[in-house]
């Protein structure tokens, strides 16, 4: 089994209440193209989830990120591959879209909106009960 890992990476929110999570913007392959998505990619032979993601938000974003626990939903993309995700937090850099379309923080209103409205990658709505929980609970 082969795992792609994603980053829930959050932010508390500026107005104090909540929290807030960052969603990028697919560029590629056509079939998601312009959805968006938590970040992240597929583990190197010999890598932890962990540190696929940290390699995988520095290319992206351009951060370091600081790497939590898995969110608790994986999910089977392939039959020999499985989509899973960590929670994370910005160490260092303002993330910026270097393979993405665009980039965005949304707030829990925000994201159930964008999960109803069919914009976010089908595969990455098995997460969206479980970040809204968290961001409404901060
Ligand atoms: N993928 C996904 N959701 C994510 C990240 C990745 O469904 N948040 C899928 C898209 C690809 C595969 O994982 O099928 C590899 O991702 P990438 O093309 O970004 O390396």
């Amino acid at each position: 089994m082969r795992f792609v890992v994603a980053g829930a990476v959050i932010r508390p929110a500026p107005s104090g209440a909540g929290a807030e999570l960052l969603l990028a913007q697919r560029s590629y392959p056509a079939d998601v193209a312009g959805l968006w998505e938590l970040p992240g990619g597929k583990l190197a032979p010999g890598e932890t989830a962990e540190q696929a993601l940290v390699r995988e938000l520095a290319e992206e974003l351009a951060v370091t990120v600081a790497v939590g626990a898995a969110l608790s939903e994986q999910v089977p993309l392939r039959a020999d591959l499985t989509l899973v995700a960590h929670w994370a937090r910005v160490l260092d850099g303002v993330p910026r879209a270097v393979e993405h379309h665009g980039l965005t923080w949304v707030d829990a209103d925000r994201l159930a909106a964008m999960a109803e409205s069919g914009v976010l990658v089908p595969a990455d709505t098995a997460w969206v009960p479980e970040l809204l929980t968290y961001l409404r609970r901060q």
